[in-house]
């Protein structure tokens, strides 16, 4: 290996390991990987799986796809002989962030999974040249800036594919980019990205993230589309919409074609996995592209209802699509008269509007249409299934039952494990072999040493040193200084109301006050937060505001800081996770009961070793099933509470507010003198009102139970034995949450590949 990367270095350069510059040295790794990946079987079979999906946030690349080529230490060794360190060639790649947050990683991890089962199984997406926008503090504020993430030299390798896309006004050629996707130690799937000759990333300025929506030619695949409350762009979400399916759908029957399949039999051997309701238009796209072909309008629908399937992942009302009439009649004229039809056929059947896909205000409702025209609809953790079945889809559920399935989230142990916590994984592999790396299961022969207290003790230090890495990690990329020694207590994932960081904002309140009081900590506590807010997110903005406040004010002060620190991680991403997750003793999973789907940064934090803090939702559920009361910080309020107090309209912050010294104490603060002074009184002021007022996603109902909970937590971890048998523990029970396991379970009852 060493000789093969030398020889590339002085054909490419001129010059050897000793003389390249890290970004040389990255990018003829990154060429030694393509080749061996190209040189991979590819993975075949009769049926084919199609995951289609508007966001693929795979992070990334090197150190994983040698991970699974079996080639990391080769490198590595080769690498150290030189004094290089491959993690730190690594950083030189940058991030490919084409998804916002869960849904997006979740994509990735599946592709993963799907590729080590063997299963014949593609991505399907779209080449946005920007992925998610690049986090900046500046004055206690969120700036975004454009993220740009192809170099000269990528992971794409562009195909010679490309299809005709008509929208009403003009028709557009795409074409192909793929890349590899190694499974662990086997074969190869793809990830087909589609893109546009024609796209102009000139048309964004050099610091913002604006540019003319309108100019579609040159625009389409500019911008990953920043999700949350972005009102504007809608069309454009249209037009990128259609443009991934369309591709996706001629693709899929180009191969059909080169496979020799009679399309008669289309459902034998295609399937279609519609994540979430961005690619929904696949299906009356699929219809038109099969009339198109001869079938007649029944035969196109069955065909197409027998292959499509379903992912739901969230149940907010605000991110359930509904694209009005006019816009489509716009963007895809020639798909409206499909629509209407399986609208019609839905109303002549049911007399219920609200399984209508067109409503009364004419928006058309995508999830309607994948529910009555796919075979197949899963949530993502069985909470979430069963509010599906029993309350947000139940007039569906009552029409279909037999369609409705729960596929608990997973995430792939090779990156979340493996890569990002080697000291973890040795350790592990020492006490019950490497059994666990293909069968995660396996992990649960940890809890024979649940009261070694070597065991416990060796598990500890791994994750010191853990902590002591990120430490200088914050240190050397933010200038931020944090206590190896303390807690480390962690919120990461998008700044999203339900997920309330503001919650645990003023937790950081009530702790900064206690200590003020003298009232220290038995142990020191860092608070460390994680997240992008959507950029016409306002209130979201604003807690970033009010927790960027509090970090300066809790530096500042001497009695406080050497016992309580509260920091925020600019520019939250994959990358950022992998370096904080192995480092987390609390995992901050306190999202509004019924609100997180499943949540995967939960299960990424148990898998190494960190203790959950948090409600009985999505996937937390599970987590506690698993783990029992005695490894787990459960608080708050239920599901069945929450439902009915939104039902009943129950829930008034100003009772909390008014009737609780403590919480009004609390709330306050983020309008007192100190705070305000650090930051921008309007975007305090609105954030406090908005608390008393409005708390759409109930903050101050759990607010005490969460003191309560997050105290204990604190005094236990005080007893390292007993904290580190929790901690190994939650490792132990980890393997259920292996996308291993949920893609085994996509297959066996959804995609009966081979
Ligand atoms: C979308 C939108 C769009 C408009 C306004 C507000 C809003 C809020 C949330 C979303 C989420 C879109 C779907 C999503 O990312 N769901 C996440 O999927 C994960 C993988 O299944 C799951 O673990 C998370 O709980 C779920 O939030």
């Amino acid at each position: 290996m060493e000789e093969r990367i030398e020889s590339m270095l002085q054909a490419r350069f001129g010059r050897g390991l000793d003389q390249c510059t890290r970004d040389e040295i990255f990018e003829v790794l990154m060429q030694i990987t393509k080749e061996e990946m190209s040189r991979r079987p590819r993975i075949a079979g009769k049926k084919k799986l199609y995951y289609i999906s508007a966001e693929f946030l795979i992070g990334k690349l090197l150190s994983n796809n040698l991970i699974n080529l079996g080639l990391y230490d080769e490198v590595s060794d080769a690498l150290k002989k030189h004094g290089l360190i491959l993690s730190e060639i690594e950083e030189m790649e940058l991030e490919p962030s084409l998804g916002n947050g869960g849904l997006g990683r979740l994509a990735a991890c599946f592709l993963d999974s799907i590729a080590t089962l063997n299963l014949c199984g593609d991505g399907v997406g779209l080449n946005y040249h920007y992925g998610l926008f690049r986090q900046q503090f500046v004055n206690n504020k969120q700036r975004e800036l454009k993220n740009p993430w192809i170099a000269r030299e990528s992971w794409l390798n562009r195909q010679d594919v490309s299809f005709q896309v008509p929208f009403g006004k003009f028709t557009l050629q795409s074409v192909m980019y793929d890349i590899d996707v190694p499974g662990y130690h086997g074969g190869c799937n793809r990830l087909h990205l589609f893109d546009l000759d024609s796209v102009d990333d000139t048309v964004v300025g050099n610091d913002s993230i604006n540019f003319d929506k309108k100019d579609i030619r040159r625009n389409l695949t500019l911008f990953l589309y920043p999700d949350d409350s972005d009102s504007q762009g809608q069309l454009l979400r249209i037009y990128q919409q259609y443009f991934m399916v369309s591709n996706a759908a001629q693709l899929i029957l180009k191969e059909c074609a080169e496979r020799g399949v009679d399309l008669h039999h289309l459902d034998e051997h295609v399937v279609v996995q519609i994540n979430d309701t961005h690619p929904s238009l696949v299906i009356p796209e699929l219809i038109r592209l099969l009339q198109e072909r001869g079938f007649t309008l029944d035969e196109a629908i069955r065909l197409v209802s027998r292959t499509c399937a379903y992912t739901n992942h969230t149940i907010l009302a605000e991110a359930l699509e509904k694209w009005p009439v006019s816009y489509l009649e716009q963007v895809v004229p020639h798909l409206l008269p499909i629509i209407r039809e399986l609208d019609a056929r839905v109303r002549e059947k049911y007399d219920d509007e609200s399984v209508y896909i067109i409503d009364k205000d004419q928006k058309v409702h995508m999830a309607h249409m994948d529910i009555h025209y796919g075979f197949s609809v899963n949530g993502v953790a069985a909470l979430h299934t069963e509010i599906l079945k029993n309350s947000e889809l139940k007039n569906f559920c009552r029409i279909y039952p037999e369609k409705f399935n729960n596929k608990t989230n997973g995430i792939t142990f090779r990156r979340w494990l493996l890569h990002c916590n080697p000291r973890l994984a040795e350790l592990i592999r020492e006490l019950i072999g490497d059994g666990f790396e293909r069968d995660a299961s396996e992990l649960e022969k940890l809890l024979a040493y649940r009261d070694d207290p070597r065991v416990l003790d060796r598990l500890d230090e791994v994750k010191r040193k853990n902590k002591k890495d990120l430490r200088r990690y914050l240190y050397e990329t933010q200038n931020l200084e944090i206590d190896a020694a303390s807690i480390y207590d962690v919120q990461i994932k998008r700044l999203h109301e339900y997920k309330r960081q503001q919650m645990n904002a003023l937790y950081a309140i009530y702790k900064y006050k206690e200590i003020k009081s003298g009232r220290k900590p038995e142990v020191p506590v860092t608070m460390i937060f994680g997240a992008k807010a959507a950029p016409a997110y306002t209130i979201a903005k604003d807690i970033i505001h009010l927790i960027l406040c509090l970090q300066q004010l809790i530096a500042q002060d001497a009695e406080v800081s050497p016992w309580f620190r509260v920091v925020m991680v600019e520019n939250y991403n994959v990358t950022k996770a992998s370096h904080l997750i192995p480092a987390a003793d609390i995992s901050e999973q306190i999202s509004l009961a019924s609100k997180e789907a499943s949540g995967t940064g939960n299960m990424k934090f148990m898998l190494n070793g960190a203790v959950t803090l948090g409600t009985e939702d999505g996937a937390n559920v599970e987590i506690h099933e698993l783990v029992g009361d005695d490894n787990i910080y459960i608080f708050g309020k239920r599901t069945e509470d929450v439902l009915k107090l939104y039902e009943e309209k129950a829930y008034h912050a100003a009772r909390y507010y008014e009737g609780d010294p403590l919480i009004r104490e609390l709330v306050d603060f983020i309008v007192s003198e100190e705070v305000m002074e650090l930051g921008d009184p309007v975007s305090l002021e609105r954030l406090h009102h908005e608390l008393i007022t409005k708390d759409w996603f109930m903050t101050l109902l759990d607010l005490e139970d969460f003191i309560r909970a997050k105290e204990q937590a604190y005094a236990d971890y005080a007893d390292r034995k007993s904290w580190n048998r929790k901690a190994l523990v939650n490792i132990a029970k980890a393997g259920y949450f292996s996308s291993d396991r949920t893609i085994a379970q996509c297959n066996e009852d959804i995609w009966h590949l081979s």
